[in-house]
C-alpha cells in the first residue's frame, strides 16, 4: 500500500480551494521574476505565493485519489502565516478519516520513510510550509471511504495559537512524476522500499 505513495505526483496548476484562498489573479501576477525570496514562498506551480496579512492562509489544498475503504490517503497545501507570529500547525481532523496524522517523507539512505510528526510543523510569521508528494503531507489513514476522483472531503486544520480553519479539499488525479522522488520500478526493488516508520519522532 505505501508503495504506492511514490508514484503520486505533483499537481500542475492552481487549485485554490479553502475559507481563505487567494484570488486566482492576484497569484497570477506574481511571477518567477522576482530572485530573492523566489525558494520561499513559492507553490509547485512555480508562482508566488504571498501571506496575507493578519490571517493564516491555506492554498493549492488537493488530496491524491485512494482506492479503499479502510486505506491511507494523503493531503496536500501550501499553509502560509500573515501573523505577526510564528504558528505551529499541530494537527488536523476530518470526517473522511478515522485517523489523521502529520507526516513527513523522508529518504534514509534511500528508504523513503513516512514519519510521523506528532508536534506538526512550525510555520514562522510571515513565512509558509508547503506539504507536497514526497515531503510533508496529512495522512488519512482508515478512510471511510475511497477517494475518488472528483470528489470533495473536508479537512480542519489546528494551530498551537489556537486557531482553527476547515477547508474543502478537491480530490484531484495527480500525473506526471514527484518533483523529488524520480524513481522508476527498479528502485522499488530491495532497498528502494516504502517503509512505514512507526517510531514517534523524538
Ligand atoms: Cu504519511
Amino acid at each position: 500500500m505505501f508503495k504506492r505513495f511514490l508514484f503520486f505526483t505533483m499537481l500542475v496548476g492552481l487549485l485554490l480551494v479553502g475559507c481563505t484562498a487567494l484570488p486566482a489573479e492576484s497569484m497570477s501576477e506574481n511571477t518567477m521574476a522576482d530572485d530573492a525570496a523566489m525558494s520561499d514562498n513559492m507553490d509547485m506551480s512555480g508562482e508566488m505565493v504571498e501571506p496575507t496579512p493578519g490571517e493564516i492562509t491555506i492554498v493549492n489544498v488537493r488530496a491524491r485519489p485512494a482506492p479503499m475503504a479502510g486505506g491511507t490517503g494523503a493531503v496536500y497545501m501550501t499553509v502560509l502565516n500573515g501573523l505577526e507570529e510564528d504558528v505551529q500547525f499541530v494537527s488536523a481532523e476530518s470526517p473522511a478519516a478515522n485517523v489523521v496524522e502529520l507526516h513527513e517523507t523522508v529518504n534514509d539512505n534511500g528508504v523513503m520513510r513516512m514519519v510521523p510528526q506528532p508536534d506538526g510543523y512550525p510555520i514562522p510569521a510571515g513565512g509558509s510550509v508547503e506539504l507536497m508528494p514526497g515531503g510533508k503531507h496529512v495522512m488519512l489513514i482508515d478512510l471511510v471511504a475511497p477517494l475518488a476522483t472528483g470528489s470533495e472531503i473536508e479537512l480542519t486544520l489546528n494551530f498551537d495559537n489556537g486557531e482553527s480553519m476547515t477547508v474543502t479539499v478537491p480530490v484531484v488525479e495527480m500525473d506526471g512524476m514527484p518533483m523529488n522522488m524520480d524513481m522508476g520500478d527498479e528502485a522499488m526493488d530491495g532497498e528502494g522500499e516504502m517503509e512505514m516508520d512507526a517510531t514517534p519522532a523524538p
